[in-house]
């Protein structure tokens, strides 16, 4: 079934909206240009019901995204962040993703266009794990990819922007078709950079976990949450560049991201990734992780934000 077609309802410019007819005009700028800003978000089901996690970081990053493109949001942060809330209360979901939007009207087109309408969208639906139970185990093949992340002055990579998942997008069908799961985008200097959608961490034989530099990723929140569990079970982690032969002589790697979770590495360019399967490290962080987004921890209540 298409997305076009699911029921339920979907917050647009401040109403619920029936799911089917939450539409725009052909000549909408954003179709167009790419110019839009947006969130990727998950609820869980906790012992409070669906609960909606790290809502306000995400709410704020949606704006930062807005401010970097020069965007004026015609809501209030608190309004974006009630707007998540109620979407998944008022279609009944227990875990959903939440994708809330801002995209330019159709006012003008063209480069030149201004004084463009800011719209803003709130959808919310079930979308379970990336890839497979059994990927969350085993973890998940990835290869270098041809296309090079966005370079700091080419393309705004701290703003979540519509357009900049073009790239993605090619990185991540060249990875598929030549088997593997995932992308890993280098920057423009040859350093490793993310993954199509997620940040990446790579365990190496001291012990210390690595990621990237922020330069010219996304900051991403599950990053900041992973960061955060592993200092407090004590392991050192160290903000560097890494290089792919780093990735290839791991002992452990694993991807983050809202929609990804904590996904293992096994396998990068045909090299088998420590023991080709979940390492302990990744394990423990990704169970972390769930028992957290599920409410199972007591560590950051404020994370969590119940929808009802
Ligand atoms: N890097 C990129 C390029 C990225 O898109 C994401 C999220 C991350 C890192 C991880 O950020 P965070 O979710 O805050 O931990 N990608 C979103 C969109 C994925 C999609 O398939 O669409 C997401 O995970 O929701």
């Amino acid at each position: 079934m298409s997305f076009a077609e699911k029921e339920g309802v979907i917050w647009f410019d401040g109403e619920m909206v029936p799911w089917r007819e939450a539409k725009t005009h052909v000549l909408t700028h954003t179709l167009h240009y790419g110019m839009g800003v947006f969130e990727g978000v998950r609820a869980y089901n906790t012992p409070q019901g669906a609960s909606i996690f790290r809502l306000r970081d995400h709410t704020d990053r949606l704006y930062r995204s807005a401010h970097i493109l020069g965007m004026k949001i015609p809501f209030t942060p608190e309004q974006i962040f009630e707007a998540q809330r109620a979407v998944v209360h008022k279609n009944g979901l227990k875990e959903a993703y939440l994708r809330p939007m801002c995209f330019l009207g159709a006012e003008g087109l063209g480069i030149r266009a201004d004084n463009l309408s800011v719209h803003c969208i709130v959808a919310a639906w079930e979308w379970p794990s990336y890839v497979s139970p059994e990927a969350l185990e085993k973890g998940i093949k990835i290869r270098t990819s041809s296309y090079t992340r966005h370079h700091v002055n080419i393309t705004m990579c701290k703003a979540k922007a519509n357009g900049n998942y073009i790239n993605s997008i090619l990185a991540l069908q060249e990875a598929v078709n030549s088997g593997c799961e995932e992308a890993l985008l280098l920057d423009n200097e040859g350093y490793v950079a993310e993954g199509s959608g997620e940040n990446i961490f790579i365990i190496k034989n001291d012990g210390v976990i690595y990621t990237p530099e922020l330069t010219s990723c996304l900051e991403g929140i599950t990053r900041d949450t992973i960061m955060r569990f592993a200092r407090e079970l004590g392991y050192e982690v160290r903000e560097k560049r890494i290089t792919r032969d780093e990735v290839y002589t791991a002992r452990e790697a694993f991807f983050t991201g809202t929609a990804a979770e904590v996904l293992p590495i096994c396998e990068h360019d045909g090299r088998q990734i420590g023991c080709g399967k979940r390492g302990p490290i990744t394990e423990q962080l990704q169970n972390m992780y769930f028992n957290q987004v599920r409410g199972k921890r007591d560590f950051m209540p404020q994370w969590q934000t119940p929808v009802s």
